[in-house]
């Protein structure tokens, strides 16, 4: 028994696009994370169109998530999905500005996780529709490892979108 094997996680990874071919940009997205050998894609979320929350005013976005079993350490998972916005052309100029690709780390069951990079529910899942939508398709039972309130409780309490 090897100490530093990784071991495999499940994790939602939320994807957003409100600039160029947003389908087609998520499903390149989408398809290169299934191609990553560290990773395998177990099912994806259908996609919705969004108003634009926060941020300066901007075209609405398209959103869904992807559901992936991860033989890494949470913080090396955030980086290849840095990696991957960089390959789709994002450019970094606001925050909550307009993006060719976002790609966030939303949940893995039961992991709360603080580091310099990350944190784990991502800080603002549990006040966003766009994200909290696709995450319960793909996960219905999922609970906030914080609260241990159930995501779908939390959902049905948000404003009206
Ligand atoms: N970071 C920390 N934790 C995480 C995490 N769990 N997942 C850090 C991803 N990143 C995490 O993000 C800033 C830094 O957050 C990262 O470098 C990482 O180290 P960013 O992607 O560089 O910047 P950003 O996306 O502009 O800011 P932020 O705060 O991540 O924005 P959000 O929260 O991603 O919101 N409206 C609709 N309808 N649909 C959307 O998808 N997205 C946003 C962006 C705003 N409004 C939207 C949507
Ligand atoms: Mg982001």
């Amino acid at each position: 028994m090897h100490d530093s094997a990784p071991v495999p996680r499940i994790f939602v990874v939320g994807m957003g696009s409100n600039l160029g071919d947003r389908q087609r940009t998520l499903r390149e997205a989408t398809e290169a994370l299934g191609a990553d050998p560290r990773l395998q894609l177990l099912a994806q979320s259908t996609l919705r169109e969004t108003a634009p929350v926060g941020g300066p005013p901007q075209g609405p976005y398209l959103n869904g998530a992807a559901l992936v079993l991860a033989t890494l350490p949470p913080a090396s998972l955030l980086d290849a999905l840095l990696a991957l916005e960089r390959q789709a052309g994002r450019e970094r100029r606001e925050r909550w500005g307009p993006r060719t690709l976002d790609l966030d780390l939303l949940f893995s069951p039961g992991l709360l996780f603080a580091g310099p990079t990350l944190t784990l529910p991502h800080p603002r899942l549990h006040e966003r529709r766009f994200a909290l939508e696709p995450l319960l398709e793909l996960v219905p039972w999922a609970i906030d490892p914080g609260s241990g309130v159930p995501y779908r409780t939390i959902l049905e309490k948000l404003p009206p979108a």
